[in-house]
């Protein structure tokens, strides 16, 4: 068994949109642990590096399952635009994968958190997130940027992550689920209580979690 935890951000608007309206839809979180290059979301955002040419980590993995495409892509992307900036994203097909996209974003390199870290992540978050949007996608799966090889503390890389997906979910037209994939169970409850704390903070009690027990034993 596979434990999700989903948060509904507007189920209040939920009950009251009639089906089929899309914002009747509401916006959701997921958190989950796993491999995310597994994920069947419109699009599957890379913790890259400014390079764009692969890495290790999930960016390794990304590379891995969706074949050769994708660097393909990404080498015309740095031919045309020169390296991504940190903070930025830009997007390139999923190859092989299930997602049709994949969005590629560069985290910050943690050094003290005096290195205007946070504004970097937020955002990553933030243009992928945005990117999403304007692709008129209306599901994305993230990992934890930079909490690997760019070694940002997972606590406080959580709260910015679910901040910021949290507030440009609520501010989007066509983007309306967001999943967190996480690679292990640390990091997923490290998330979770991210935002609960988030909740707690912006007095959000329509705020609703959901355990959910999926069988994941035929994929
Ligand atoms: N699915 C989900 N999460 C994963 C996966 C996966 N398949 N593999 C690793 N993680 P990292 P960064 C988690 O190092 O810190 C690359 O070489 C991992 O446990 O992938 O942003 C790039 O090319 C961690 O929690 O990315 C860059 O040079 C999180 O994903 C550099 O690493 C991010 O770890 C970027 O470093």
């Amino acid at each position: 068994m596979k434990t999700i935890v989903r948060l509904d951000l507007s189920p209040q608007q939920a009950n009251r949109v009639p089906a089929g309206d899309p914002v009747g839809e509401g916006s959701q979180i997921y958190f989950e642990g796993g491999d995310i290059t597994g994920q069947t979301t419109d699009a599957i955002v890379n913790a890259a590096n400014s390079s764009l040419m692969g890495g290790g980590g999930v960016d390794g993995a990304i590379h891995r399952a969706g074949g050769p495409a994708i660097l393909e892509e990404c080498r015309n992307i740095v031919a045309r635009d020169g390296h991504l900036p940190p903070g930025e994203a830009v997007q390139t097909t999923g190859g092989k994968l299930k997602a049709a996209f994949v969005i590629h974003t560069v985290g910050p390199i943690w050094r003290d958190g005096m290195q205007g870290e946070a504004g970097i992540l937020t955002s990553a978050y933030r243009n992928s997130m945005r990117l999403a949007d304007r692709l008129a996608l209306h599901s994305v799966a993230l990992p934890a940027i930079s909490t690997g090889v760019y070694g940002y503390p997972p606590k406080a890389a959580a709260e910015v992550a679910v901040s910021t997906v949290a507030d440009e979910l609520l501010a989007s037209r066509s983007l309306h689920q967001a999943r967190f994939v996480l690679w292990n169970s640390e990091m997923l409850s490290i998330f979770v209580q991210a935002a609960r704390e988030l909740q707690q903070r912006r007095k959000a009690e329509h705020w609703s979690f959901t355990t959910l027990e999926i069988d994941d034993s035929n994929p």
